[in-house]
């Protein structure tokens, strides 16, 4: 890659000259160059994935082990660095500018675009201005409201999954050494339900693929997901396996774009090509229909093998590796697939032809995100989808597995480390031998229960590693009214959004180092870890010069606070932590298993991988030692009269919560975020029009009754969706996601299955 100044020449290595041609690339190139300028884009995506560069802190999809390309990075990764690395700043004179209620006022898409947080902030009880605060000062607030709390649980801590290892374990030490797990996180209302049915079944709550498994599969299953806009690094590797002989199967309510055909920008073939056809068979199945497909195609596979014994199930691994299969044989007797029709829209033929790719497939890899992790059943639904791998033997062999496609970039690290409201005995253990401490055995809260504890008034600190807390919650009026009765929310960010504004009494904000930048403590360039979404470990380190010499490493802030609020004294040695991160390393090594060697291995090339039982050894440390076949109720979602199911999810242009823009260019929505995705069969029963404008209200039958939340000034989109089921984006309909609508067992809020009816719009 090169530049010069003239943001026009800026180009990308052996694809210039196409660049322009390619809509992905360019799009990546300008939002680089209007943030960042040309100069500063050219030295920041050259660092993008490399071995001495920075780890994306787009998303979790790991980076080719081996021969990296020179650019390895996609058009949304690409985004969420230029977001990053922007040159704008957001100083103490602009919250001089801007009064709070002002900045309330604003949309969360212009309080980013604000640019990068420069100065520790401090909004004090009745102030109507943020102002400038020193850190130490900041601290002191902290520890002051620490030392007047009645009870340690009277704390909460919430992580975002872009913090480092070494800031997510200091982070989870500081919590636990004030006396809570009160640990909430993003992954509560992400891939909890994975977490939740992965650890009962095989008893590991991360996914057993590699990148060299999915390129060696034959049968790739691709649900409850949308690579194209939220992974799209991952569709270089599945062009890769489809040219290995691949078959992919998308079971999506929608077409998504990207799963569909895939254009390379990286290629030439990509540039100038009509591109890969990608998907070879859609399955467009109704919200909420996966488990019943899953179950339908089990009950299919039982008759193929009891048609022709032998040629099906996997006995061998049955027999040696799996706990419950007759009854879960038993369950499948009962399988009706009429019912099996009706709940996911399908086919007879369509399902058959699917439980046949399962029967004849090798080697077959299951992929899965949100579509999977946010209904009700969704820990029945990935029990269901893992006990159909199972039947079949594919755990813990070359090409296949299953894979749960993570989100945020280091979320399945945080959780390594221990953030988590439930950390198991063993580490707990290992914690407090290692520092002297002693941590509570007591749960903490989640995400959602976290909420109710502030709606109680029960809690009087609440700070946030990262994250936009009350716009990601769902029931975002409710959330909004929790976090208002804290005393104090802290958050540690590096860009504004909505939850600096929606405060306790008094509310800090502390300016933090993101990826890109260059993090160097007393003279020392300090590098962290993060794990991907497939258990590799690896170093990132920042190169940009921070937006202010006031900002400070997520690992020294946490220390820093450590250390104001133990004093001297604290069997933990917080000075130290905070200004070599090797030494957490050499903690971690002791007190997590898999780490041996962490600060020699993560030094090589690709890092390393962690353990992963089944996936190695098939081993399984589960209550009985073997795959638990998952032993759940049929579920599924049948539409009300009248009503329509809405799910919420992200467009092309925006990061969780951050809106870059208001295109959804893949789905050909331009221009407006405030619509709704509706099959044109059911705007016309509505005797609605597509471009009208309405109101979404949601209805839930709660424990008092029936409660409605109401959006306000809709567009009506007529949409390839499945009839009865509409779409809609994140985090704009939040506010109809109500707080007790969460997944059984795992308390995930249910943002992809609302029930809803639609009225004319109010405003
Ligand atoms: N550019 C970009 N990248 C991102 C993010 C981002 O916001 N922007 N977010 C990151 C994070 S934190 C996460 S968790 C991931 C999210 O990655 P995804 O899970 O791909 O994100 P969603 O937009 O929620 O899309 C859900 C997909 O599931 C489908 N779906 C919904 N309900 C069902 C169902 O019942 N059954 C089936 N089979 N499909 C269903 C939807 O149609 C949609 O295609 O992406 C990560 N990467
Ligand atoms: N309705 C509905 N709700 C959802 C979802 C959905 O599909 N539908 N998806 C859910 C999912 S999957 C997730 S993961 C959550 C996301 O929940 P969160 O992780 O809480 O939200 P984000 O929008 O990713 O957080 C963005 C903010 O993080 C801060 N930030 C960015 N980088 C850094 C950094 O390096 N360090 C620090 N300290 N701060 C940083 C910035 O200030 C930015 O404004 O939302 C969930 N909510
Ligand atoms: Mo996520």
């Amino acid at each position: 890659m090169s530049a010069t100044k003239d943001p026009d020449s800026v180009h990308v290595g052996h694809v210039k000259g196409y660049a322009a041609g390619v809509p992905a690339v360019a799009v990546a190139l300008r939002r680089g160059v209007e943030q960042m300028g040309a100069l500063r884009t050219a030295q920041t995506l050259i660092k993008l994935n490399q071995r001495d560069g920075f780890d994306c802190p787009g998303c979790a999809w790991p980076e080719t082990p081996g021969h990296r390309k020179h650019a390895e990075f996609c058009e949304n990764g690409a985004k969420a660095v230029a977001e990053e690395a922007t040159r704008r700043t957001v100083t103490p004179e602009f919250f001089a500018t801007h009064s709070v209620d002002d900045l309330r006022e604003r949309s969360g898409y212009w309080l980013s675009q604000q640019g990068r947080l420069t100065h520790p902030m401090y909004l004090a009880p009745g102030d109507d201005h943020y102002r400038p605060v020193e850190w130490e000062n900041a601290f002191e607030l902290i520890a002051a409201e620490v030392g007047a709390m009645d009870t340690p649980h009277q704390s909460v801590f919430y992580t975002s999954g872009r913090t480092s290892n070494e800031a997510a374990f200091v982070y989870q030490l500081l919590a636990r050494s004030i006396g809570t797990n009160n640990l909430p996180d993003c992954s509560n209302m992400c891939h909890e339900s994975s977490g939740t049915a992965l650890g009962e079944s095989i008893g590991i709550g991360k996914g057993s693929v590699t990148v060299g498994d999915l390129e060696a599969a034959d049968l790739i299953i691709i649900a409850g997901q949308n690579p194209g806009t939220n992974h799209p690094r991952m569709l270089s590797v599945l062009e890769k396996a489809k040219h290995n002989g691949a078959r992919i199967v998308a079971v999506n309510p929608l077409p998504e774009a990207g799963l569909m055909r895939f254009k390379d920008p990286q290629k030439i073939g990509g540039v100038v090509g009509s591109g890969t056809k990608l998907a070879d068979d859609f399955l467009q199945i109704r919200l909420g229909g996966d488990m019943a497909l899953f179950r339908g195609v089990a009950r299919l596979l039982l008759d193929a093998e009891r048609a022709q014994p032998g040629s099906v199930f996997d006995h061998a691994f049955l027999t040696a590796h799996c706990a419950g299969t007759d009854d879960y044989l038993a369950l499948l007797e009962d399988v009706d697939l009429d019912e099996v029709v009706t709940a996911t829209g399908l086919s007879r033929a369509q399902i058959a032809d699917f439980a046949e790719a399962v029967a004849t497939s090798q080697r077959i890899v299951l992929c899965w995100a949100m579509g999977w992790t946010q209904h009700r059943h969704s820990v029945a639904t990935i029990a269901e989808g893992t006990n159909v791998l199972l039947l079949r033997g594919m755990l813990g062999k070359p090409g296949a597995g299953l894979c749960p496609v993570r989100g945020h970039s280091n979320v399945q690290g945080d959780r390594t480390m221990g953030i988590y409201e439930k950390m198991p005995e063993s580490f707990l253990t290992a914690l407090d031998k290692e520092f002297g401490i002693t941590s509570p055995r007591e749960h903490g809260y989640d995400t959602v229960a976290a909420i109710d504890a502030m709606a109680r008034g029960e809690v009087r600190l609440f700070m946030a590693m990262g994250g936009n807390f009350v716009s990601a919650s769902p029931d975002t009026e409710a959330t909004a009214a929790a976090l208002s009765r804290c005393n104090l929310t802290v958050h540690v960010s590096t860009k504004l959004n909505e939850s600096h504004v929606v405060t306790g009494h008094a509310a800090l904000i502390l300016p933090t180092l993101g990826r890109t930048d260059k993090d160097v403590i007393d003279g020392v360039p300090q590098r962290v870890s993060v794990e991907d979404s497939m258990s590799v470990v690896h170093l990132s380190r920042g190169s940009l010069p921070p937006a202010s010499p006031q900002l400070r490493s997520e690992v020294a802030i946490v220390c820093g606070l450590a250390r104001t609020i133990f004093g001297s004294g604290h069997p933990v040695d917080w000075e130290h932590l905070g200004t070599d991160y090797d030494t957490i390393r050499d903690h971690i090594e002791r007190v997590i298993p898999g780490f041996a060697d962490f600060n020699t291995r993560v030094r090589r090339s690709d890092g390393f991988v962690l353990p992963h039982p089944p996936r190695d050894d098939r081993e399984f440390d589960t209550s009985t030692g073997k795959a638990n076949f998952g032993l759940h109720p049929l579920e599924w979602l049948p539409v009300p009269d009248g009503r329509l199911i809405l799910q919420t999810l992200r467009s092309h242009d925006q990061y969780n919560t951050t809106v870059y823009g208001h295109d959804d260019r893949y789905r050909g929505i331009k221009g407006n975020r405030h619509v709704v995705m509706i099959n044109p069969d059911d705007i016309s029963a509505f005797g609605l029009h597509a471009g009208d404008r309405v109101d979404i209200v949601s209805e839930f039958d709660g424990p008092d009754g029936r409660e409605e939340r109401r959006v306000t000034g809709f567009e009506v989109v007529s949409y390839d969706t499945p009839r009865g089921n509409a779409a809609a984006y994140y985090p704009e309909t939040n506010p109809l996601v109500p707080l007790r609508s969460v997944a059984r067992y795992s308390n995930t809020p249910v943002s992809k299955a609302v029930v809803i009816r639609l009225e004319p719009a109010t405003s």
